[in-house]
């Protein structure tokens, strides 16, 4: 019964179309409008069913999406059909991600195409250019808050200089992804502007109220997002004369999408980009797209449906386009932005991997890998279709947000560890060489979180300071220990500017009151390009990490045991400052990568006796796969230095 009524639905709209648009070649649109429709149909009916428009809403999306597929570029067609033959083409080993802020790495879209070279040099192939939208000025939140989606902030260029960056990226067989901030807008958009006019299409796009009822009621179970800068998640309107709903920064309006109109407007700008050539659409803050009385309104099931018709909207316009899920919430939870009960993703393709992130932080800062090994237990399996972007810093905060009960498995007090970690990466513990700045405290709940460089929180800039060169090569070890593991562990490695030049803390946003109040700027800083030359100096600090990363990022493209297909097993051994995990491919051809990471400053000793059993390292020499060099069992005792990591082949 369902099905015919979304059948006859089909009919209806299809009708309609061909009168609206003649002489267009739509074929495919047809077929994959076909294909797709009944899933856009019930998750469209699920969310917005009991209006009485819903009819012509549904008549709007489809019709939104026949106009964006009549935009798209025969070539943008071509690249669909050649992705959707080769459907795991991101899966590849051979992509290695790089994001950054196109002003502070290049000064503006222009000069980032003279950059491009450098990115090659390192071996990047997927550039992640930050928010690049209009924004007002000041509040702008790192491009977060924007007020305009379809227009480029003036400072960087034009939609043109886009399309030329595009082009030359392509050229080079580069992928380009864009951000589309999803879950709220800037107070100065013309959306929020017309609220404030008293609009009530407008004001029914956000979150507002009238007094503090409703508002009281959510606080209730809402937890805080940025409680220093922007406690509370309603902020007071003077013009509209109302409370509206701000999860983030009192001047980032959250979108409402319990109305439809604003799915629609988002499917339409998430389209536009993708036309634009984003082979990449970075859908921010996804876990907050649904709101709920008496719920965290966080990870919300309709928030999934959301995602899910974004989604399969995309498959009908843009399938070659693929999401990145930024969910920074719990593994169980961030599991379920792939989409659940599926083989392939049914919601994002891709998802960043912020567990393994913060847990090699506590690797690094306890020399330890109990944690790490236990908290990666608790990954759930993702789907065959889909992949983590594996990163050590991106340009937000290290959240803490292992599981408790993985903590206390590990032997500590989850508050009182969760204390360390942060008085260790603030420089505040006496054994630490790390100098990170906190971030986000919240004095009601004594939760902070970390920013910083990652040299400066790997203890290189404290060791430039004193001159000491051990503890120089201390802190380039651990820049390079983590990257050896986000290029090994499965997933796309997603390097953050800077980093591999050791760019250390900018303090510089202190001076500036937009920026003061937000630590995260002290690892936002303007590329230092003389800096940057010193990485071709043999022996500079720069030398030594840009060329081990360049080597890392070319020896990772070989081996095809590093593709991403659910080919990971976690190998317990009996030394704690270990983490062991074997990577193998059974799909071209039979080889196994056995990959050890010594969190400890001192050697440490991997009795392989257990893994010989499991067949890894029978003969008494063994070929690491980064050096070319042998490795020696000595006794079925293999020696793996001070910070240091293997890529065995076995
Ligand atoms: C994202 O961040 C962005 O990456 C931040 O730069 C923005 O400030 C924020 O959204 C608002 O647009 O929403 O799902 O802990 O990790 O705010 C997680 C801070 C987010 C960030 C969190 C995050």
């Amino acid at each position: 019964m369902y099905e015919q009524v979304s059948h006859s639905l089909l009919n209806d709209i299809l009708i309609e179309l061909e009168h609206d648009i003649r002489d267009k070649n739509l074929q495919h649109f047809y077929i994959r409008l076909g294909a797709n429709f009944y899933a856009i149909h019930s998750l469209f009916h699920q969310l917005y069913g009991q209006r009485p428009d819903f009819k012509q809403q549904m008549h709007q999306l489809v019709k939104t999406l026949a106009r964006s597929y009549i935009a798209r570029s025969q070539q943008l067609r071509k690249l669909d059909l050649a992705r959707e033959k080769d459907h795991n083409w991101f899966l590849h080993q051979k992509w290695v991600g790089y994001a950054l802020y196109c002003k502070e790495f290049a000064g503006d879209l222009k000069g980032l195409q003279k950059r491009l070279h450098y990115l090659q040099d390192l071996g990047i192939n997927m550039l992640h250019v930050m928010p690049i939208l209009d924004c007002p000025r000041g509040k702008s939140d790192g491009g977060y808050a924007i007020r305009d989606f379809r227009k480029i902030n003036p400072d960087v260029g034009t939609i043109k200089d886009l399309d030329d960056l595009v082009r030359n990226l392509k050229k080079r067989g580069m992928l380009l992804a864009l951000d589309v901030v999803v879950n709220h807008t800037s107070n100065e958009h013309e959306w929020a502007k017309k609220a404030r006019n008293g609009e009530k299409t407008y004001q029914d796009y956000y979150h507002v109220f009238d007094d503090r009822e409703i508002p009281d009621m959510y606080e209730e179970s809402m937890p805080e997002v940025f409680p220093e800068t922007s406690p509370g998640n309603f902020t007071w309107d003077d013009g509209m004369g109302k409370w509206v709903m701000t999860v983030f920064n009192d001047f980032q309006w959250d979108l409402n999408y319990r109305n439809p109109a604003v799915l629609i407007e988002m499917v339409d700008i998430i389209l536009f980009w993708a036309n634009h050539g984003a082979d990449i659409i970075r859908l921010d803050a996804v876990a907050f797209l649904w709101k709920k009385i008496g719920s965290a309104c966080q990870n919300e099931r309709e928030a999934h449906l959301i995602l899910q018709l974004m989604k399969d909207c995309c498959q009908v316009t843009a399938p070659g386009v693929l999401f990145i899920a930024e969910a920074i919430v719990a593994p169980v939870e961030v599991i379920k932005y792939f989409g659940e009960d599926a083989i392939n993703a049914k919601e994002c393709e891709i998802a960043y991997n912020a567990t393994f992130m913060a847990l090699m932080w506590d690797a690094v800062a306890t020399k330890n890998a109990t944690l790490l090994n236990l908290g990666i237990k608790s990954i759930p399996d993702k789907l065959e279709r889909a992949t983590w972007l594996n990163y050590i810093r991106c340009h937000d905060d290290i959240g803490l947000g292992f599981d408790d009960n993985d903590i206390r498995l590990a032997g500590y007090d989850p508050k009182l560890h969760r204390r360390f970690l942060v008085e260790y990466f603030t420089g505040r513990h006496k054994v630490s060489p790390a100098r990170g700045v906190a971030f986000g405290i919240n004095k009601k709940n004594g939760d902070a979180r970390i920013a910083g460089s990652l040299a400066s929180l790997a203890g290189l800039e404290s060791a430039l300071e004193e001159g000491n060169q051990e503890a120089i090569q201390i802190g380039i070890n651990t820049i390079l220990l983590m990257h050896s593991l986000i290029m090994a562990f499965g997933g796309i490695p997603l390097l953050y500017y800077g980093d591999a030049i050791g760019t250390l803390n900018d303090t510089s946003y202190l001076e500036d009151e937009h920026k003061q109040h937000d630590s995260r700027w002290v690892h936002r800083p303007r590329l230092n390009w003389e800096k940057a030359e010193r990485r071709n100096i043999h022996g500079t600090v720069e030398y030594r990490i840009f060329s081990t990363l360049r080597k890392l990022i070319a020896v990772r493209k070989e081996i095809a045991a590093f593709a991403d297909h659910n080919n990971r097993e976690l190998l317990e051994v009996d030394n704690p400052h270990l983490f062991v995990f074997s990577r193998f491919d059974n799909i071209n051809t039979y080889s196994r990568v056995l990959v050890i990471a010594n969190f400890d400053i001192n050697p440490q000793i991997l009795d392989v006796e257990g893994l010989r059993r499991k067949g890894f390292c029978q003969h008494n020499l063994v070929r690491d796969l980064y050096t070319g060099d042998n490795v020696d069992v000595i006794d079925h005792h293999l020696e793996i230095p001070g910070l240091g990591f293997y890529w065995l082949q076995t």
